[in-house]
C-alpha cells in the first residue's frame, strides 16, 4: 500500500526517520495525520490563474517587450500560490493526495477578465504526471502544461519539477499569437526538523517567448547572515544577449516586488515601471461544480470519504478508503492489459512526433526536444478534439456515475 496514508506514521519523529531512509519515491514517505492534506496534487493545477486579470494582462498589450514583462509579472504572482497558499502562516505545508491515473480537476473563474476555463487531468500515474489546461474565452489568452517532480533527500527533501508550461497569447495588434516556454523552479523544504514545513525557491526558472525574449529568474532565501526568505531578482532580455537587460525585477515571491526598465544598477524612482502587492490585488474564487454533479472521476467527488477521514483525523478509515481507490485502480489496469488496451486520457494526448515548440524553444532554455518524457510518460498536450468530445457528449445519468465509481474507484 502506498504509505501517504500509512498507518505507522504516528509521529513527527518517525516521519523524519522515514525521510532519511527516503528512496526518491514521494508516494512512499510515512506521514503522521497531522501533515496529510486531503487536496490533490490535480487541484494545484489551478494556482497558475488565481489573479485572471494579471493572466489576460498581455493579450491588450501591443508591444512585444513589454508584453513578455507583462508575462513575467504573471509568472511571478503565481509562485505566492504555488508554493506559499498552503502554508500561509509558514510552517504548515501538508503532503497532498497522490492522484489516480484519469483523476481530473475542472473549474472556472468568472469576473472582470471573463471566463477562464480550468481542466487538470492525471495523465500518468507511474511516473505520477499531471497536465492542465487554463483558457480565459474572452481573449483567448491559453496556458497548458504538465508536470512531475523528482525528489531527493540531502539535508531536507529536494525537489527538481519535470515538465514545463507553454502560454500562448494571440495579442491585440500581431497576425500571430506569441507562444511563451516556461520552465519550472527546483524547491526544498525548509523547518522540517521543526515540524513546520514550508517551501524555498532554488537555482534559476526561465521564460523564452517566440517574439524573441528571455526571462531569467534567480530564487535565494534567507542565509545565515543575510537575505530574506522566499527573495528573487529576474532579468528579461532579448534572447541570447542576457547583458542588454530591457527590465529587471526585484523583490519578495510571497510578498511585494518592483518592476524597472534597464539593469538594476539604475534602479530608482524614474526607471520603476510598475509594483506587485499581492495585498492589494486578492485572488479569484475558483468556481468548482457541486459534488453530486461532479463526474465521478473529478478530483473533490472521488477523494471525498478519503478527505472526510483525514478531517476527523480517523487513520483507519483513511486507509481503509484510500486503499478501495487503490485497489480498484490495480483492478483496471490489470484489465486494460488483458485487454490489449490502455487508459484514455479524456482531455491530453501525448505525441510520438517532435513537439514544435520544445524544438524552436527548448533549446534557449535548457529544456529537451524530447521534454523529458520518459519522466512524464509523454510530452502531454491539450487536445482540443478531445475536449470537443467531451463538451457535446450528453451529461453521466445517476446510474452511469455510480457504475463508473464501482469499477474504478471501488466505491
Ligand atoms: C513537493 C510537494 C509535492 C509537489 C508540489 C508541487 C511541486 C506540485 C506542482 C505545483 O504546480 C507546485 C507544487 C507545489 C508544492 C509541492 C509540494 C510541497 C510538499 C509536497 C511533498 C510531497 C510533501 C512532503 C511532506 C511535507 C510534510 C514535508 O510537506
Amino acid at each position: 500500500m502506498d504509505q501517504q496514508q500509512g498507518n505507522g506514521g504516528g509521529s513527527w519523529g518517525s516521519f523524519l526517520k522515514s525521510i532519511a531512509s527516503f528512496n526518491g519515491d514521494l508516494a512512499s514517505l510515512t506521514a503522521p495525520p497531522f501533515i496529510l492534506s486531503s487536496t490533490s496534487l490535480t487541484e494545484f493545477s489551478s494556482y497558475w490563474c488565481e489573479h485572471p486579470s494579471v493572466f489576460i494582462a498581455p493579450a491588450k498589450e501591443s508591444d512585444p517587450a513589454k508584453r513578455a514583462l507583462l508575462v513575467l509579472k504573471w509568472f511571478l504572482t503565481t509562485l505566492k500560490q504555488q508554493y506559499a497558499s498552503r502554508s500561509e502562516q509558514y510552517g504548515n505545508e501538508k503532503k497532498p493526495l497522490n492522484p489516480f491515473l484519469g483523476e481530473l480537476f475542472l473549474g472556472k473563474w468568472e469576473d472582470e477578465a471573463g471566463v477562464t476555463e480550468l481542466t487538470s487531468e492525471q495523465v500518468s500515474h507511474h511516473p505520477p504526471a499531471t497536465a492542465y489546461s487554463i483558457t480565459n474565452t474572452k481573449t483567448g489568452i491559453h496556458l497548458e502544461g504538465y508536470n512531475a517532480q523528482k525528489a531527493s533527500f540531502s539535508k531536507t527533501i529536494n525537489i527538481k519539477q519535470i515538465g514545463h508550461a507553454v502560454l500562448t497569447v494571440p495579442a491585440e495588434g500581431s497576425k500571430e499569437p506569441d507562444t511563451y516556454l516556461i520552465t519550472l523552479p527546483s524547491l526544498h523544504i525548509e523547518g522540517l526538523i521543526f515540524g513546520s514545513p514550508f517551501i524555498e525557491l532554488d537555482g534559476s526558472s526561465y521564460i523564452t517567448s517566440s517574439t524573441g525574449y528571455t526571462a531569467k529568474v534567480d530564487y535565494s532565501g534567507k542565509g545565515w547572515l543575510s537575505g530574506k526568505k522566499n527573495s528573487f531578482t529576474a532579468l528579461l532580455f532579448p534572447t541570447g544577449r542576457e547583458k542588454e537587460v530591457l527590465f529587471n525585477v526585484s523583490g519578495q515571491w510571497t510578498k511585494n516586488f518592483d518592476m524597472y526598465s534597464g539593469p538594476a544598477k539604475y534602479n530608482g524612482k524614474d526607471s520603476l515601471v510598475d509594483s506587485w502587492d499581492p495585498d492589494r490585488c486578492p485572488t479569484s474564487q475558483l468556481i468548482v461544480a457541486p459534488l453530486k454533479e461532479q463526474h465521478p472521476l473529478e478530483s473533490r467527488r472521488a477523494w471525498s470519504k478519503v478527505a472526510a477521514a483525514i478531517a476527523k483525523a480517523d487513520l483507519d478509515a483513511v486507509g481503509y478508503e484510500k486503499s478501495k481507490i487503490e485497489n480498484a485502480q490495480r483492478e483496471a489496469r490489470a484489465r486494460e492489459k488483458a485487454e490489449g488496451r490502455t487508459w484514455e486520457r479524456r482531455y491530453f494526448s501525448t505525441q510520438d512526433n517532435e513537439d514544435a515548440v520544445l524544438v524552436k524553444l527548448g533549446p534557449h532554455v535548457g529544456l529537451p526536444e524530447h521534454g523529458d518524457a520518459d519522466k512524464t510518460g509523454g510530452i502531454w498536450r491539450f487536445d482540443q478534439a478531445k475536449a470537443e468530445k467531451v463538451r457535446n457528449a450528453p451529461p453521466l445519468s445517476d446510474e452511469e456515475k455510480t457504475k463508473l465509481a464501482k469499477e474504478l474507484l471501488g466505491q
